[in-house]
């Protein structure tokens, strides 16, 4: 995702790598670097120009320091990380600030409605914004109204089965009476938020557009989203200022950014239009919409990964209870194969792999944005694993030769396809117990420059602080330490 983009911004920072001090040239250099990949990438052109302006001033004004501010820290920086945090600072000014919030209320019964050119995916993000709701205990009811493509209602029914989200149609009614009909329905039915999947259009097709309008004047949603589709790159701008002029939107929701999308849209369409981006559409399946949160697309972009996002996806799917056990057992060092094998049971939970590495800060390791990963390979793993015995599983450092040989013809995999999995295996259990015996000297280790490793380390949740009750018990037993002593004497 957004590769053209961190393209140009990974090739800056190489130009700038090693140098004590930054000339204008150097930076000039950089910046034509980063423009080339923003202009490939779809980026609206008058966006480009306002934001490598303000990187430009920033720089040149600001570079001789060598001491940056984090989160309240003052910490040491290279003038190429001094530039990288400037980046950072603007490209998240750019899309933020961060504004995921959905108008819910005061009416008893909140409206949503999805608005889009046709394909961009209002159908889909529409389930996938019920989902949520659902999930933060909304009662949400989704309604098809769309009458003129004739799959529409039962492509939303479908979803809605699938959810056990209730469905609203009204055969050989108008849209904004379906819609209106639907705000009454959601009452009988114990429903708080209606979704309106709306028929996809043209900007163009002035009928279609004002039967929006009417949808508008008839239910006055609370919330009116624009659907993008990241793939459409400089149009997505003009749509968007045309749906605002005309509907005045709350906000939009970009889809398909997890395929080859060049990702011009998220830089250029809140700068243009005033208005937030809320949610991005990462998949086609139904738990794939993240909420938009600038920092960590920017961070994602100039290479530094996105903890926090990995974080939410993994709170997503996981019991925080059981996570925090098996961290505290994987920061220990002393986990097996089949927490091993959970593990992968769980990342295949969270999305693709593909998806989930692009979360990681692997730019800082010389590996490019947008490594591809094969899902099979995850299979192949699995498959190796399911081959070893109990007590194999539970004491990897049993496996000798001849056990690797049972478990490769068991498994069908070469032998020395399970060599390197063993191998993989011990490294990843000597990094995690060296990240837990201190994580920004594990962070450092690992080649990670030691300022830039203070702010990733800052994102990576701490191990459980003693708990109160603990220091109180401590407290109670030094007392009646002293005491004894005292008595002793
Ligand atoms: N890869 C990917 N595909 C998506 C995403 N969102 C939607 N799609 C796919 O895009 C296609 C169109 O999605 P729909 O939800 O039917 O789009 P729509 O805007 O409702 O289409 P119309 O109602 O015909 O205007 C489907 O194949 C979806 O699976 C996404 O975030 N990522
Ligand atoms: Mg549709």
């Amino acid at each position: 995702m957004l590769e053209m983009i961190s393209g140009g911004f990974r090739k800056a920072q190489e130009l700038l790598q090693g140098k004590v001090v930054l000339q204008e040239k150097h930076i000039e250099d950089a910046i034509k670097e980063i423009r080339i990949s923003l202009l490939e990438a779809d980026v609206e052109f008058h966006v480009v120009k306002t934001f490598l302006d303000k990187v430009k001033e920033k720089a040149i004004g600001e570079i001789v320091q060598t001491r940056v501010s984090h989160a309240g820290k003052k910490m040491k920086a290279t003038p190429e990380q001094h530039f990288v945090k400037i980046c950072y600072d603007e490209l998240s000014a750019l899309m933020g600030p961060v504004d995921t919030s959905l108008k819910l209320g005061p009416r008893p019964i909140s409206a949503i409605m999805m608005v889009g050119l046709q394909g961009s995916g209002k159908t889909t993000t529409t389930a996938k914004l019920a989902r949520h709701l659902q999930k933060n205990g909304k009662k949400p009811m989704m309604v098809a109204a769309d009458i003129y493509r004739p799959a529409a209602i039962d492509q939303l029914k479908v979803l809605g089965s699938r959810l056990d989200i209730p469905v609203f149609f009204a055969p050989g009614k108008t849209p904004p009476q379906i819609c209106r009909d639907a705000l009454e329905a959601a009452q009988f039915k114990g429903c708080n938020v209606v979704l309106f999947d709306t028929a996809g259009r043209t900007i163009l097709d002035d009928v279609l557009m004002g039967e929006l309008e009417d949808i508008k004047t008839m239910t006055s949603p609370e919330n009116i989203l624009l659907v993008v589709d990241a793939m459409i790159g400089q149009e997505s701008v003009n749509v968007a200022r045309e749906f605002d002029r005309r509907l005045d939107l709350s906000g939009f929701i970009l889809t398909k950014l997890d395929g080859d999308a060049r990702g011009g849209a998220a830089l250029s369409i809140k700068e243009v239009t005033k208005k937030p981006i809320k949610f991005l559409g990462m998949g086609e399946s139904l738990d794939r919409l993240e909420e938009f949160r600038p920092d960590g697309l920017a961070s994602r972009i100039l290479g530094y990964g996105d903890i926090v996002g990995l974080v939410k996806d993994f709170e997503e799917v996981v019991d925080e209870k059981k996570a925090e056990e098996d961290a505290r057992k994987l920061l220990k060092g002393d986990f097996t194969y089949d927490d091993f094998l959970k593990q992968l049971k769980l990342m295949k939970k969270m999305g693709s792999l593909t998806d989930l590495i692009s979360k990681l800060p692997l730019g800082q390791f010389g590996i490019p944005q947008g490594v591809q990963v094969d899902d099979r390979e995850l299979m192949r793993v699995e498959a190796m694993i399911n081959s070893m015995t109990v007590f194999e599983r539970e004491h990897p450092d049993s496996l000798n030769d001849s056990r690797i040989t049972r478990i490769s013809s068991g498994c069908g995999q070469p032998k020395n396809k399970v060599v390197e999995l063993t191998h993989r295996f011990n490294t990843m259990r000597g990094l995690m117990r060296s990240i837990g015996s201190g994580k920004k000297k594990a962070l450092g280790r690992l080649g990670l420059d030691p300022g830039l490793a203070g702010m990733i380390d800052e994102q990576i949740p701490s191990q459980p602080k003693k708990s109160l009750v603990d220091l109180k018990k401590r407290k109670n037993m030094r007392k009646a330490v002293k005491k004894a002593k005292r008595r002793n004497r």
